[in-house]
């Protein structure tokens, strides 16, 4: 009992430096712990389940204290999540935002507050850019043009397009499907004779797919899905019409999962243009130098590389997610 309570003390003691050292770190000075908030979109994806992995792992190997949020794709769920990191008076927020717009008020509480924002993979719609200090992810429009440049260079005399769009107004839709529009519109003999959204996921990428194998038959010569998991929902359907994807159906896609890139082996899918969540170690990168008072680029895109048969076979065994 003795024990139990000299123990109590020194945990309460501990936790006493701890706050005190986090106080003293988001005023900028101090080396203590850094506390890091991070409201994530939600699961929706391979490709979020590899983001999410990177944050934490990078977040325990640097010995920052990350507080993660499971937006579980409502907007409404990563908002609140921000307003409960700034009451914490965390050091740092970290962004997956899920839909473009709606952030203003929320970041300005984060602003007021002196918390430095970091917007990431997704990018935001606002009138205001200091609300946030730095974007780090891809650049979905140059993504969405690879893949409308692909299918000029290989899709020979097909043209009926149908697209898989992911969750309506998120940047990675948006601009994916704008840049796809743009780049097929230099090239008159492509059609997209139907879009509909299957909002990033496997299961509904495969219902969207039969609807549209239903509604339009063998006039569909090419799917382009927003991403990875709906094309492998997808090729489900195809198959289970009797089709064979890859040859009866191009199939172009993007993130470069692991499994994309074996089916683009296995010839199901034709191509798909990499989109990399591996960016953990970046983002706090950025978060240490912000912390440090030092400069960090306002905009920073990662590389992406496509992969289709020429490529994919020998990227394979070193495809990290
Ligand atoms: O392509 C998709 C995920 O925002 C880049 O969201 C991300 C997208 C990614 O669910 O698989």
């Amino acid at each position: 009992m003795k024990f139990l309570r000299f123990a109590l003390t020194c945990g309460l003691a501990a936790f006493a430096f701890s706050a005190c050292s986090k106080q003293s770190d988001s005023a900028g000075g101090g080396d203590g712990q850094i506390t890091v908030g991070f409201a994530q979109t939600g699961a929706e994806s391979a490709w979020r389940t590899a983001n999410t992995d990177s944050m934490r792992s990078e977040a325990q190997k640097r010995g920052i204290d990350l507080k993660f949020a499971d937006g579980q794709s409502k907007q409404e769920n990563q908002i609140r999540a921000l307003r409960s990191f700034v009451a914490q008076g965390v050091d740092a927020i970290v962004l997956a935002p899920i839909v473009e717009t709606g952030w203003d008020p929320v970041l300005r509480e984060a602003k007021q507050a002196n918390i430095p924002v970091v917007i990431m993979d997704r990018k935001i719609q606002t009138a205001d850019e200091s609300l946030y200090t730095a974007f780090i992810g891809s650049d979905f429009y140059e993504e969405g043009r690879m893949a409308a440049d692909w299918l000029a260079k290989n899709a020979g005399d097909r043209t009926n397009i149908v697209e898989l769009q992911g969750e309506p107004g998120s940047a990675a839709a948006n601009e994916r499907r704008k840049a796809f529009a743009d780049a097929i519109a230099k090239h008159p003999q492509f059609k997209v004779i139907d879009s509909q959204s299957g909002n990033f996921r496997r299961a509904e990428g495969k219902q969207v797919m039969e609807a549209l194998l239903k509604k339009h038959g063998r006039n569909i010569h090419i799917l382009y899905s927003h991403n990875d998991d709906m094309a492998l929902g997808a090729i489900q359907a195809i198959e289970e019409a009797g089709l064979k994807p890859g040859t009866d159906i191009l199939i172009v896609s993007i993130d470069a999962i692991k499994e994309a890139v074996q089916a683009v082996v296995d010839g199901k899918i034709n191509c798909t243009v990499e989109c990399n969540p591996l960016f953990g170690p970046k983002v706090y990168d950025a978060i240490e130098k912000i912390l440090r008072g030092e400069a960090v680029e306002k905009v920073m895109y990662n590389k992406d590389e496509l992969f289709d048969s020429t490529n994919a076979a020998a990227a394979l065994p070193t495809r990290q997610y």
